[in-house]
């Protein structure tokens, strides 16, 4: 019996300036070492069609393809990863309960964070208000973090490895980033951590050379606050609608 070869893996993603969802299984993916084929799909491509729907069947990204199997949803590509890459999830039952518990709390939660504090990597806000709703998730957000680096030794959340929930909450080391909510010193380092990882830094070069600008991101950050830097090359073309023989060929990048 021969084993199975599957096809490469390939993922969709939407700009790195703006996609937080797509962020979290293409850091996975580059911190576990798995290859696959990036597919950037800037925001607005393909718009008079049917957009993202030529490749995703919810017209979102991330997407995650793999031969004949469409994979949807953060955490269903997230799950299916760890499926054939164990180091997905923490080895430890207790540490992996609890990464399945943040990691779950993140997916369905914090509102006013994703809301108000949008991913705009490129800027710096000060922030208009900081409403008693988003006060209480940045709290929840620091004592998450504070409780997984205490409980299981850091200097990951869940123990001494780079795990699912980590890449979960790492779209939040960038909104840190750019809004610098209050943190104690534990959740800054762990901030800093995340930012220091070279995955991290290559994502966050790349959206800085991004020439794309889509308005009702960018409308969102200009609600939110007073920009005080915008480190972004400058706008650029959008990225409009391909010819209809081009309408289902993305881009591709590798990094
Ligand atoms: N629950 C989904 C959320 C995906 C999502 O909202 N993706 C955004 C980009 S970060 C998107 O594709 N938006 C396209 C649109 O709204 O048209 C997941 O976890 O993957």
């Amino acid at each position: 019996m021969f084993p199975v070869v599957r096809a490469m893996l390939t993922l969709y993603i939407a700009n790195k300036n703006y996609s937080s969802w797509s962020l979290r299984p293409w850091l996975l993916l580059h911190q576990l070492g798995l290859p696959f084929e990036e597919r950037l799909m800037p925001f607005g491509w393909n718009a008079d069609a049917e957009g993202f729907r030529a490749f995703s069947p919810t017209g979102r990204v991330p997407c995650l393809v793999d031969g004949d199997r469409v994979v949807w949803d953060s955490l269903a590509i997230v799950e299916y990863i760890a499926e054939s890459a164990p180091g997905a999830w923490p080895r430890d039952a207790h540490a992996r309960a609890w990464a399945r518990s943040a990691t779950a709390e993140m997916h369905a939660g914090f509102s006013s964070i994703r809301d108000i504090c949008t991913m705009n990597l490129g800027l710096r806000v000060r922030l208009h208000e900081v409403s008693p709703a988003l006060q209480a998730e940045w709290e929840r957000v620091d004592a998450l973090w504070r409780q997984g680096l205490d409980t299981f030794g850091g200097p990951f959340l869940a123990g001494p490895a780079f795990t699912a929930v980590d890449a979960f909450y790492a779209p939040l080391a960038f909104r840190v980033q750019t809004y610098a909510p209050d943190l104690s010193p534990a959740s800054r380092a762990y901030v800093d951590r995340l930012l220091a990882l070279a995955h991290m830094q290559a994502w966050y070069a790349a959206a800085l050379r991004e020439p794309w600008r889509d308005e009702a991101h960018e409308a969102e950050a200009r609600q939110a606050g007073a920009w005080i830097e915008d480190f972004r090359v400058a706008a650029g073309p959008s990225p409009g609608t391909p010819p209809a023989a081009a309408a289902v060929r993305p881009l591709t990048r590798r990094e």
